[in-house]
């Protein structure tokens, strides 16, 4: 049931595949220098300065999907075992339309976009991903957020019999993460469903996961199973945990050290281990499109 399609585009009457072939066809028609006659359909926009993403076999690589063990080589060893088919998201909370909807339900193929993003993790580490996903914005106005709607939550798949690392750790399952409503409705939050056109790989996340490119790579909470709309700040995982370390908004801040390190550079994975590391830049990058998110707020007390 697609209870919210509105109109049809090309890719709703396109099936998939050929959706995704003629756009790979069309790029490389465009490297070849070929004019390009039909217009691209979601064609990749970069917002990562035209650095060269990271490759497929990286992004799967090195994750941090703690529900699978907290070394960096578990989720890529474990998260196979998920199973992501059925999936449903329960909807609750200030919203005129709560529910439980099928993947299906949420996800409009025709909405997925494909947006190269910086993503850089707390612990200093980043990558270029190129995303697959929808605004997320488009998917939360589905379900009609009440006006007293100031925050969503959102919370992990919580499945003991597939994910061994939920019985190796101190942290309070499921897996938390929130954001201010203006933050949650921001043109560039995504709700990712791919990485270079494949579905979502399950270590990073499969089959629905944020992507908050100004904030640390924790924020972007994987494979979500639940949405909650609240008028009070929910809770969040690493900030329940280690508070002073990791604060509720978590906006990438070169300037703000963790307590236990720097803040200030990056190394970018796949560049080899004596490459030089890389200035961190405020909000990611990101500074001219979210900046004025925080206007007025101490960015030194509001980590
Ligand atoms: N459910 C869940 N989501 C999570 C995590 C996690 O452990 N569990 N780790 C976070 C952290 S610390 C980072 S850096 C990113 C890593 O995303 P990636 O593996 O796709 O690069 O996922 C975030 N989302
Ligand atoms: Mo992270």
């Amino acid at each position: 049931m697609r209870r919210f399609r509105t109109d049809l585009t090309y890719a709703d009457v396109t099936p998939k595949e050929v959706f995704l072939n003629r756009r790979a066809l069309l790029r490389g028609a465009a490297a070849m220098g070929a004019a390009t006659i039909l217009p691209l359909p979601a064609a990749a926009r970069d917002f990562a300065g035209g650095e060269t993403p990271n490759t497929l076999e990286d992004i799967k690589a090195y994750n941090n999907f703690y529900e699978f063990g907290t070394g960096k080589d578990d989720p890529a060893k474990y998260a196979g075992q998920m199973t992501i088919d059925p999936w449903s998201v329960k909807v609750d909370g200030l919203v005129d339309r709560p529910g439980t909807y099928d993947l299906a339900d949420l996800i409009d193929e025709a909405e997925v976009e494909e947006r190269i993003y910086r993503f850089r993790c707390v612990e200093a580490w980043s990558m270029v991903i190129p995303w697959n996903g929808i605004e997320l914005s488009k998917i939360l106005n589905k379900f009609s957020p009440q006006p007293g709607a100031k925050y969503v939550a959102f919370e992990t798949l919580e499945r003991p019999s597939e994910m061994p690392g939920l019985a190796r750790s101190n942290i309070d399952w499921p897996y938390r993460e929130g954001l201010r409503m203006d933050e949650a409705m921001h043109p560039l939050t995504l709700m990712g469903t791919g990485i270079y056109g494949e579905p979502m790989p399950k270590q990073n996340g499969a089959p629905i996961r944020l992507v908050v490119p100004w904030k640390y790579g924790f924020k972007s909470i994987k494979s979500i199973v639940r949405i909650s709309f609240t008028d009070t700040q929910p809770p969040a995982t690493w900030n329940m945990l280690q508070p002073r370390e990791y604060g509720f908004y978590s906006n990438v801040n070169p300037t703000v050290d963790h307590p236990r390190w720097s803040q200030a550079t990056e190394r970018r994975i796949g560049d080899g281990l004596f490459a030089k590391r890389r200035p961190t830049l405020m909000f990611n990058g990101y500074e001219e499109e979210v900046a004025s998110l925080y206007a007025g707020m101490d960015l030194t007390k509001f980590i």
